[in-house]
C-alpha cells in the first residue's frame, strides 16, 4: 500500500499501522496478509523469479511487516529480525576491530552484555555514559568512535536522552547514532525525525503487544546502511519465521490505541505510587518531578507504559511485594496487554550486576498493561501491605 493519499498528504499513523504493506492478497483477496510458510520459491529459469529466492533472504510475510514498520517509523526501509538482540547483533556487525562505541549507561542488560562480552572479543571497545547530560557523550567520543547507542526512555530507570542533541554530537564525530525505541514505540517517539540514523526495536514488546512472540527490527533512511544490514542479516541469518512476522504485524495494527491506554494507566499508577507513604522514589517521565519531564514532553507524544519505583523498606520488602501481586505477573519482558512486575537487578539486568550499569537492588519495574487501572492499583496496594 502506498504511504501517500491523494494530494500528497501522508496517511496517519493509525491508518498506516493497519494498511501499510497489507493490501488485500492479489490472488485470493484475503484481507489479512497470509503466513507464507515456505522456505523456498520456484524459479521459472535460473535467476528468473518473482522477487523471492529463499526465506532467509526474504519472505512475503516478513516483507509486509518490514513495509509496515518502516512506515510507522517514518523510515524508507526496515528489516525484521528473530529477536531484539538479533537486530542489535546485526547493527554491531557494522563495526570493525578497533572501533569504539559510546553506550547509554542505562540500557537493557542484554545490550551491554552483547558489546561487553561478545563484541569485546572482536576488538570493539565500549564506554558507558550518562546521556541525560549530552556533554558526557562528547567527552567519551574518541577518534575511533563509530557508534553512539541511545536508549530512551531507558530500561529500567526511565532516563530520557535528548536525541536531537546527542545525534548531532555523534554526527560531528562522524559516528552513527542509533536509538533503541522499544520503550517508546514509533507511536510515541520518532527518533529518525530527531536526527538518529537508525532506530531499533525489540518487537517482542509493545509492537507485538501480546507477549506471544519474540522479534526485533531496525529501520532507517540511508540506502547504504540498508544494503549492509540486509547483507549481514542474510549472511548471519537472524531472521524471524513467517508466523512470528505475522504475529508482530497483527500486533502493530492496534499499537496506537494500546499505547494511549498504557500511558494513561501508567500515569495514574505513577501518581498513586508517588503519593503512597511506603514508596521512596518513583521513576516515570510523565511525573513533573522526573528530571527530564520537559524533554520527555517535547520528544514524546505520551510518557509510555513503564514505571519503576523503590520502596522505603528496601530490597527484602521489594522481593516480597513482587511475589505477592496477583494481576501483575512476576516475569521478565514488557509491553504486552497484561501487566508485569519484576526486580531488574535479579532478573532482566542480572548481566550488569557489578558493572556501572547495575540498577538499584530494590528497584521494582512495572510494565503497566491495559487492564482496568483501579484493579491494578488495588493489586499493588495489597502487594505492598
Ligand atoms: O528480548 P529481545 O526481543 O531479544 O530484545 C532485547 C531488548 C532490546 N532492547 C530493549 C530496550 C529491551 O528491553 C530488550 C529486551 N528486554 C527485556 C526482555 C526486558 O524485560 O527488559
Amino acid at each position: 500500500m502506498s504511504a501517500r493519499r491523494p494530494r500528497g498528504k501522508r496517511l496517519a499513523f493509525e491508518t498506516l499501522a493497519i494498511h501499510a504493506g497489507q493490501e488485500p492478497d492479489r490472488t485470493t483477496g484475503a484481507v489479512i496478509v497470509p503466513i507464507y510458510a515456505t522456505s523456498t520459491y520456484a524459479q521459472e529459469a535460473v535467476g528468473k523469479h518473482k522477487g523471492y529466492e529463499y526465506s532467509r533472504t526474504g519472505n512475503p510475510t516478513r516483507a509486509a511487516l518490514e513495509t509496515c514498520l518502516a512506515s510507522l517509523e517514518g523510515a524508507t526501509w526496515a528489516l525484521a529480525f528473530a529477536s531484539g538482540m538479533a537486530a542489535s547483533d546485526a547493527v554491531a556487525h557494522l563495526l570493525s576491530s578497533g572501533d569504539h562505541v559510546v553506550l547509554a549507561d542505562d540500557v537493557y542488560g542484554g545490550t551491554y552484555r552483547l558489546f561487553a562480552r561478545v563484541f569485546d572479543r572482536a576488538g570493539i571497545s565500549l564506554t558507558p555514559v550518562d546521556m541525560t547530560e549530552p556533554r558526557n557523550v562528547r567527552r567519551a567520543i574518541t577518534p575511533q568512535t563509530k557508534l553512539v547507542w541511545i536508549e530512551t526512555p531507558s530500561n529500567p530507570l526511565l532516563k530520557i536522552v535528548d536525541v536531537k542533541r546527542v545525534a548531532r554530537i555523534a554526527h560531528e564525530a562522524k559516528a552513527l547514532a542509533i536509538v533503541d525505541n522499544t520503550f517508546a514505540t514509533p507511536y510515541l517517539q520518532r527518533p529518525l525525525e530527531l536526527g538518529a540514523d537508525l532506530v531499533l526495536h525489540s518487537t517482542t514488546k509493545y509492537i507485538g503487544g501480546h507477549s506471544d512472540v519474540v522479534g526485533g527490527a531496525v529501520a532507517g533512511n540511508d540506502p547504504k546502511l540498508r544494503e549492509r544490514l540486509a547483507f549481514i542479516q542474510n549472511a548471519a541469518g537472524g531472521v524471524p519465521g513467517a508466523f512470528d512476522a505475522w504475529l508482530v504485524l497483527r500486533g502493530a495494527k492496534t499499537l496506537a490505541v494500546r499505547m494511549e491506554r498504557h500511558a494513561r494507566n501508567a500515569t495514574a499508577i505513577a501518581k498513586w505510587l508517588k503519593a503512597d507513604k511506603r514508596v521512596a522514589r518513583v521513576y516515570y517521565p510523565g511525573l513533573r518531578t522526573h528530571p527530564q519531564a520537559e524533554l520527555a514532553a517535547m520528544q514524546m507524544r505520551a510518557p509510555g507504559g513503564m514505571v519503576s519505583f523503590e520502596v522505603k523498606a528496601g530490597e527484602p520488602a521489594a522481593q516480597r511485594a513482587v511475589s505477592r501481586t496477583k494481576l501483575f505477573a512476576l516475569a521478565e519482558s514488557l509491553g504486552g496487554v497484561e501487566s508485569l512486575v519484576e526486580l531488574p537487578l535479579a532478573m532482566t539486568h542480572a548481566s550488569v550486576r557489578g558493572t556501572p550499569l547495575a540498577p538499584p537492588p530494590g528497584l521494582i519495574r512495572l510494565s503497566v498493561g491495559i487492564e482496568d487501572v483501579e484493579d491494578l492499583i488495588a493489586d499493588l496496594h495489597q502487594a505492598l501491605a
